[in-house]
């Protein structure tokens, strides 16, 4: 009775990346009977959907969250659904990948819906006094590939597994870094920002919600 966890390594011009402090943090924490088996990805376009089917046929999870950083978003996006493109905007990836306008798989359809229950999951956080929101798009970079990739790989293996995607935003020493870099003291913004332990406590309940509505 496993619940799979993943979040990325540290990509751009990021020298953390939050979520894989918290897959780190989560990994062997008991949900409800269920064991989180916390991962990080690589940020390749090559490899990620790879490395996630091998942890999925590993593993066998009763549900899957992925998770990843958007920094400059405010509060906890549970994302909706992901599309079939790769394109790495003005960031490549750590092998240097830049994708523009590519198809993930070319045959397939052109977006999957999280199976996670989105909508109820950011109203338990708003509840618990969270900042969080449905987000309608993970982007085009690796988020929205693992998105798209996993839910696409699921329902080709008949798999019948709640999974969805949770950007997370920076953390405060995050942001203080960034505006410390910047024009932060000549009046220039600053980004949003949530601690680890509440980014921590929404990928906890976001399972804890999953596991409620099964
Ligand atoms: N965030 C990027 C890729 C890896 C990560 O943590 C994204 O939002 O696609």
């Amino acid at each position: 009775m496993t619940l799979l966890l993943t979040g990325y390594e540290p990509f751009g011009d990021h020298d953390e990346n939050p979520s894989a402090v918290v897959a780190r943090g989560l990994d062997g924490e008991e949900i409800a009977g269920h064991e989180i088996t916390g991962h990080v990805l690589p940020v390749e376009f090559e490899r990620t959907a790879g490395e996630m089917q091998t942890l999925v046929e590993t593993h066998d999870p009763t549900a899957i969250a992925a998770t990843g950083l958007a920094a400059g978003r405010a509060g906890i996006s549970v994302e909706r659904v992901g599309i079939n493109v790769n394109d790495c905007g003005s960031t490549s990836d750590n092998a240097d990948a830049e994708p523009r306008n590519e198809r993930i798989r070319p045959d397939d359809r052109a977006g999957y819906f999280a199976t996670l229950p989105v909508v109820s999951v950011v109203e338990e956080l708003l509840e618990n006094g969270i900042p969080a929101r449905v987000s309608n798009t993970a982007g085009t970079h690796l988020c929205n590939n693992v998105l798209y990739s996993t839910r696409a790989y699921l329902e080709s293996e008949k798999r019948d597994v709640p999974m969805g995607f949770v950007h997370l935003p920076c953390t405060p020493g995050m942001a203080a870094k960034q505006a410390r870099e910047g024009d932060g003291t000549r009046g220039a913004s600053v980004k949003p920002s949530l601690s680890l332990s509440m980014q921590t406590e929404a990928i906890r309940r976001t399972f804890e919600v999953t596991l409620a509505g099964e």
